[in-house]
């Protein structure tokens, strides 16, 4: 079976999860990262180097990189059901997928750190702002994206939402202005209507 190394409320563990929960992959999942102190054993080493989360064992095959992790899963199923069969659709996702981690995910997790994982004696007025700037923009361009189709990717749910949707939903949780983005919303509540997105990311923050 499935291997998933990765504590739940991770927001790139909860990636994969909500990959296999559209795939309706069994999975066995071990608890590692922050309190799970597993990633810094050596043992937890010899599978992922960077001693981050998620890491999965698929029989032999060894896998990092959460947004890897689901090209591979939606891959394999075979089936279209998220891996789009459509050479330019298929990098029209693989490119929200990237652009999540290179620029919305940098851009919001100063926020998510300082409101969720930061004393409030603690916060640094200037940090929540810059990222509240920065991820504001961010949701621009998805909102911009969404004005003319249902999906990231097109007309069908891939993918390509997966990673921006986990790290959507992070923001709408945050204690933070929350300014009328019609598209993003529209699409977002389209997200919270998907069971496994209920299961394993609408989940409260920590
Ligand atoms: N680019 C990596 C980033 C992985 C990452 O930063 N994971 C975080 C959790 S979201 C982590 O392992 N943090 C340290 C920890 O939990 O101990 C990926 O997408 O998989």
């Amino acid at each position: 079976m499935l291997k998933i190394w990765g504590r739940a409320n991770s927001i790139n563990v909860q990636k994969v999860l909500w990959c296999c929960g559209e795939l309706a992959l069994e999975y066995e999942r071990f608890d590692a990262g922050n309190e799970f102190v597993i990633t810094k054993t050596p043992e937890y080493r010899e599978l992922n180097r960077n001693g981050l989360v998620p890491t999965i064992e698929d029989g032999d095959f060894l896998l990092w990189e959460s947004n890897v992790i689901v090209r591979y899963l939606a891959h394999k199923a075979g089936d279209g059901r998220l891996f789009p069969a459509a050479t330019k659709t298929r990098f029209d996702a693989e490119r929200w997928m990237d652009w999540q981690a290179t620029v919305f995910w940098p851009a919001l997790r100063p926020l998510f750190i300082q409101l969720i994982r930061t004393q409030p004696a603690n916060h640094d007025a200037a940090i929540i702002s810059r990222a509240e700037e920065l991820s504001l923009a961010a949701l621009r361009i998805l909102d911009a994206r969404l004005s003319d189709r249902c999906f990231l990717a097109g007309d069908k749910f891939s993918m390509g939402d997966i990673p921006a949707a986990v790290a959507v939903h992070r923001w709408y949780e945050l204690d933070t202005a929350h300014p009328k983005l019609h598209h993003l919303c529209r699409w977002y509540e389209q997200m919270k209507e998907r069971r496994p997105f209920q299961e394993v990311v609408m989940t409260p923050l920590s």
